[in-house]
């Protein structure tokens, strides 16, 4: 795409400045075209100051992370390669489903603000706009319905590793899809299946990164936090919004080459749920127990205080640490 070689020219070139006739015979179009990519790029965001005689600078670039700003940290192979960026969406999930039929293996919606934002079994997803990262990602693998159950767990470990990578702070899995730092939440993923009883048609994994929220509505206070908060600095989310995918595609490669074992042992590694007292509420009810491991199949099993050993699957149950995460 034409805008998209200007931008990188003038990315490449921030210390001088390029002249319309040099971007001209660069990427071999007319003086028209060059300026009218320059107006829209402006009317992006991006700060270009133009000179008679010298020609174009680019002087700022926007806080936004479509494709063309965060292509550049992108390793991945197809992960990412579709990349649907929207200013303000309702949920980038149901986004997803909408086009997941037709859309590429791999797409992602990836939004600056979502107004109705999804959270499990109806629940609600804070996402500010430009304040954190808020996307889908489609996924087309030939896999069965239980075994798409565990890609949460393959996120799960991505999104760790991001932070790890990105941020230098350890964060822990919430069984079965929050990822916590002291205690706080600072990223949720939802997973949502379409499918028939042995087939899967596509997968939808959501993930909501709370990056540069400095305050959260007061039923979070205590509850929420975000990579700002917790390192005191603001964060560059064009380098973390790459580095979720690339991590991503690397574990779901593990995944579908490997299978489950080692994404279980990074699960079990990273968990701050195992070994812990938990309280598990199916259907209002409330039982006590303590997680002792994690399944070949994601699941967790909890030892109950009548000696009961049960068999968790996410799908329609919370389960809460009794102190706090
Ligand atoms: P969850 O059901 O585990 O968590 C939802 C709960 O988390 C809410 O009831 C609320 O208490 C708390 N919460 C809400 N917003 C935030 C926030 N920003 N930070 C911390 N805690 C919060 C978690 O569900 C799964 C969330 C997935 C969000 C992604 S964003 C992209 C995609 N699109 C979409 O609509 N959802 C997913």
């Amino acid at each position: 795409m034409l805008k998209n070689d200007i931008l990188s020219i003038l990315k490449a070139n921030k210390d001088k400045h390029i002249s319309g006739q040099e971007l001209c015979e660069m990427l071999n179009v007319s003086r028209t075209a060059v300026w009218k990519y320059i107006n829209e790029l402006k009317s992006d965001g991006y700060i270009i100051e133009s000179k008679h005689k010298s020609g174009y600078l680019l002087m700022e670039e926007p806080d936004i992370i479509d494709y063309m700003e965060i292509s550049p940290y992108l390793k991945t192979k197809f992960i990412g390669r579709n990349y649907l960026h929207f200013e303000s969406i309702s949920s980038t999930n149901d986004y997803a489903k909408e086009i997941a039929p037709s859309a590429a293996d791999g797409t992602a919606i990836v939004a600056e603000e979502q107004t109705s934002g999804r959270g499990r079994m109806g629940r609600y997803w804070v996402s500010n706009k430009g304040q954190g990262i808020w996307m889908s990602i489609i996924l087309k693998p030939n896999l069965s319905p239980n075994e798409a159950v565990k890609l949460t767990q393959v996120a799960a470990v991505a999104v760790i590793e991001t932070i790890k990578e990105i941020a230098d702070i350890r964060s822990g899995i919430k069984w079965p899809n929050d990822i916590v730092i002291n205690s706080k939440k600072v990223c949720g993923i939802l997973t949502e299946m379409n499918g028939e009883i042995d087939r899967v048609n596509f997968i939808v994994i959501g993930i909501g990164i709370n990056v540069n929220v400095q305050n959260f509505p007061e039923d979070l206070c205590g509850k929420a936090t975000s990579l700002s908060i917790e390192t005191g600095k603001i964060l560059d989310r064009k380098p973390l919004t790459a580095s979720i995918l690339n991590n991503f595609e690397k574990y779901y490669r593990v995944f579908l080459i490997d299978g489950f074992s080692s994404i279980r042992n990074l699960c079990k590694e990273y968990s701050l749920t195992l070994n812990k007292d938990v309280k598990v509420i199916i259907n209002n009810n409330e039982c006590i127990g303590r997680a002792v491991d994690i399944d070949d199949d994601g699941n967790l099993i909890v030892v109950f205080k009548n000696g009961e050993k049960k068999t968790i699957a996410s799908g329609d149950v919370s389960v809460r640490g009794l102190l706090g995460y």
